[in-house]
């Protein structure tokens, strides 16, 4: 079959990253013997000329649209992103008789109502590599029989997808996904690991990747980079939800990165907890220069109520000894969750201004995702309805701090240093 790809830049303002998703779900509709057509992200506010293109080049008969992101979770102004995406899967509509299906994180996290809202044909929840092809032949023998994991309007969806070792996926070839992309600056999206077992109370993570954690050879990671390497690109981001996760895995993972030589610069996202001076050199060595460390908090008790598995002395901890081994560290406060008060931001703010940190970035307000911990606290404190599909953001904000906390980290913004003034 014919299957037209598109990603969208959601235009937030910040660099879209580059659609590693959407192109691993296309390389693997390649191998499965289908002619793919990948675009390059198009814009929201003005899709139909590039969709109109894509068309014409191609003339699919089933049009992939990635649905990444919902909203900005910024609850002070908050971005609803599905609007400028409903005209997206309007003008394929327009323009060609093709089936329309979506997949991607944002889908993940709201299959149905995502479905409904964006007036699709069909979904994909999760991992898209065996589920897409599996859908393409359904089609091709005219949709008989009980359809494969996929959200139909008004059906109850099969089973979802799950590999247990990812090498049984092909990693997205340069010419695929990366031959329209002129800046070799870029930071090229990596992924060597899925599925998160931590079930922090406020994350989506498992309705995306699952709680199982599974992973790739680190062979086939390294060979992947040699050949992104090859095509001229040297960043990379490595997009696992915590890179220290299993932390041998990261090890031998940074071991062979260090064997291959590759000379290349990269990012990841490390769980507070678990890194040793070993991995930090690993690491360092292997050309780690900066990590997101998301610690959310200064304050045991809130650590708690987060359902986060490290305490303060360990995010110390592994902070020194990433700094110790030249690696910058961008450090992340969640504020304002359940059990949240004035002190406890305090806490957080002397804590977080304690680590010396290369930049931080403050959060007020959590966004509430479907089927988490915090879900039914919002519940249950009447904050939300238990029929809210939670769609359109809503944010828990502890109660009491609704005034203060917003006009306290403005203050703190303007001048950090007052991290202890009340
Ligand atoms: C790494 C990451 C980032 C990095 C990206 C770095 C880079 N260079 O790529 C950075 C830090 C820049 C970032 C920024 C943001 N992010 Co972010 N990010 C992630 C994270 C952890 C991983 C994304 C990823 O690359 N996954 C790896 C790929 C392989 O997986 P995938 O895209 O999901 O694709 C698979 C499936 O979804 C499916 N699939 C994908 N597309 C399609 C299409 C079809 C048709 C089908 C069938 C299947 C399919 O198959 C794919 C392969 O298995 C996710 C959380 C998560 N675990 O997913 C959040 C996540 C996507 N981010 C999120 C958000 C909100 C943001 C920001 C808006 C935050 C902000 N306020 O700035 C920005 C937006 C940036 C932008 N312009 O789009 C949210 C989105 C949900 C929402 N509320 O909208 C997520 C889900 C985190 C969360 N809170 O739950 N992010
Ligand atoms: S560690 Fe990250 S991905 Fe895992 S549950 Fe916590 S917030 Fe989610």
């Amino acid at each position: 079959m014919k299957i037209l790809f598109i990603p969208v830049n959601d235009e937030l303002g910040v660099e879209t990253p580059l659609p590693l998703g959407l192109a691993c779900v296309a390389a693997a509709t390649e191998k499965a013997g289908h002619d793919v057509q990948l675009l390059t992200p198009i814009s929201t506010s003005d899709p139909e000329s590039s969709v109109r293109e894509g068309i014409k080049g191609i003339r699919p008969q089933v049009i992939g649209v990635s649905v990444r992101n919902i909203d900005d979770q910024n609850m002070q102004a908050p971005r609803f992103l599905l609007e400028p995406l409903r005209r997206v899967v309007a003008v394929c509509r327009s323009l060609s008789g093709a089936r329309i299906v979506l997949g991607g994180a944002g889908y993940s996290i709201f299959p149905e109502s995502v479905l409904t809202y964006l007036g699709a044909d069909m979904g994909i929840q999760g991992e898209g590599e065996s589920a897409f092809p599996r859908l393409l032949s359904w089609l091709e023998r005219g949709a008989e029989g009980g359809p494969p994991s996929v959200y139909l309007p008004g059906r109850p969806p099969a089973a979802r997808d799950f590999a247990a070792n990812l090498d049984a996926f092909p990693m997205p070839a340069p010419r695929l996904w990366l031959n329209t992309v002129h800046n070799s600056d870029i930071r090229v999206p990596v992924q060597s690991r899925r599925g998160c077992p931590l079930d922090c109370a406020y994350c989506s993570t498992s309705a995306i990747e699952g709680r199982s954690f599974r992973k790739r050879s680190r062979e086939s990671v390294v060979e992947w980079l040699r050949e992104m390497r090859e095509s001229g690109f040297r960043n990379f981001y490595f997009v696992d939800n915590a890179f220290n996760l299993s932390p041998s895995y990261a090890k031998e993972l940074c071991r062979e990165i260090i064997r291959a030589q590759l000379d290349i610069d990269w990012w990841s996202i490390v769980y507070p907890k678990w890194v040793d001076v070993e991995l930090a050199s690993l690491m360092a060595k292997a050309g780690c220069t900066q990590v997101s460390l998301g610690f959310e908090s200064g304050s045991e008790p809130i650590l708690k109520q987060l359902n986060k598995r490290f305490t303060c002395r360990e995010v110390r901890a592994v902070s020194a000894t990433l700094s110790d081994a030249g690696i910058k560290r961008n450090g992340f406060l969640l504020l304002g969750g359940p059990a949240e008060t004035r002190d406890t931001v305090e806490e957080s703010l002397a804590f977080a201004d304690s680590l010396d940190l290369h930049a931080l970035k403050v959060t007020v307000g959590l966004r509430i995702y479907p089927n988490t911990a915090l879900a039914s606290r919002a519940v249950a404190e009447g904050l939300i309805r238990p029929d809210d599909n939670l769609l359109r953001p809503r944010f828990y904000l502890a109660h009491g701090l609704e005034d203060w906390l917003p006009d306290r980290i403005a203050a703190w913004e303007r001048n950090p240093a007052s991290a202890t003034a009340n």
